[in-house]
């Protein structure tokens, strides 16, 4: 399966080096996501143009309308449903790329409503434990950094714990975040069991009253099976310290797999009760179309979005917002 990296040796590739320091923000966090969304949009955006410089929406033209939301990773469902609802308001009448647009942005906006859940944690567990998954690359480590900092931010204690025991350079990364948002990070050898670390770190973690406790895993393992068998250890073994956690399972995708998505949030929930969504590098794909599909066939929680590799670039994710800058309305 390519989508896990499945088959390729399994400590091949470096870890990518953590993010600079942060930099002063020469644009925001959300012209860079509309910039981002630019690259997703713009096939929408021109192709509604082209569609609609004062057309009848009819039979014809929802189904050219349609097409073009399946290319820009809508997928074919939501593509549809869009459409219909469209078409039960406006059909036989006179439209304008503009009409069109803002219809549009109205309904992805009522399907992304729901999902746009920040993460919510119950301090009063200590340690609220957060389980993080998702394929190798997808921006878990990463991910758990920023949360990590605006946790911190907020004057909460957090512990990390370095999961991904696969690959040293994986743990040497946690531990700069670890150093970055000052909070300590758990790690073992390279190679070591993943699932006795989780379970040392939950110890460790309510030992110490902490308020959080992420942990970090592998997203690349020789097969399917081993991942699936040793997520299913780690939680496992969690509930032995804490028989209600782990307490939120995240599932870190990155949004520039487009239609791929898909198949990793059904593969991960097979391996895994997945309880809510990440979408990273939503600053750079011309595929976040691909959010609302997925919004609309799970209907899992989406907790944040990405937006860069900085501390500062994790954001919860805005419904009507994503929307419109995924039409290209401002
Ligand atoms: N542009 C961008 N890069 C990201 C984002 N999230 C993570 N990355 C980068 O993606 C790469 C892989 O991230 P990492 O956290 O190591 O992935 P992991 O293997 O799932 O732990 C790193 O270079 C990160 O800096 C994001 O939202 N935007
Ligand atoms: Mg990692």
């Amino acid at each position: 399966m390519s989508l896990f990296g499945f088959g390729k040796k399994k400590d091949e590739t470096p870890a990518p080096a953590p993010a600079p320091e942060p930099v002063p923000e020469k644009e925001g966090w959300f012209a860079r996501l509309k910039g981002g969304l630019a690259k997703s949009s713009s096939r929408l955006t021109t192709g509604i143009g082209d569609l609609f410089t004062k057309r009848k929406l009819d039979d014809e033209a929802l189904e050219e309308l349609e097409e073009l939301l399946i290319t820009a990773d809508l997928g074919l469902a939501t593509a549809q449903r869009v459409t219909r609802r469209l078409a039960r308001t406006r059909f036989g009448q006179d439209v304008d790329a503009e009409d069109i647009r803002a219809a549009l942005a109205e309904e992805m906006a009522e399907i992304l409503t729901p999902v746009a859940q920040p993460l919510a944690p119950d301090f009063s567990r200590k340690p609220h434990v957060v389980l993080v998954v998702g394929v190798n690359g997808s921006g878990k480590t990463t991910t758990i950094g920023k949360l990590a900092k605006q946790f911190r931010d907020d004057g909460r204690s957090v512990t990390l714990a370095a999961g991904d025991t696969f690959r040293a350079a994986a743990v040497e990364q946690l531990k700069v975040w670890g150093e970055r948002t000052g909070c300590p990070v758990i790690c073992r050898d390279t190679g070591a069991d993943a699932a006795g670390l989780a379970f040392d770190a939950v110890a460790e973690a309510r030992a110490r009253g902490d308020d959080l406790l992420f942990i970090d895993t592998a997203g690349r393992l020789q097969n399917k099976q081993g991942l699936m068998e040793e997520l299913a250890k780690v939680v496992r073994v969690i509930k032995k310290q804490d028989e209600t956690a782990p307490h939120d399972v995240l599932l870190v995708l990155d949004a520039t797999v487009g239609q791929n998505a898909h198949s990793q949030v059904e593969a991960f929930k097979d391996m895994v009760d997945v309880t809510g969504l990440v979408l990273t590098k939503l600053d750079g794909t011309a595929r976040g179309g691909v959010l609302v599909a997925l919004a609309e066939r799970f209907g899992l929680p989406v907790h944040a979005i990405g937006v860069g590799e900085q501390a500062g670039d994790l954001r919860p994710f805005a419904a009507e917002a994503f929307a419109r800058s995924l039409v290209g309305l401002g």
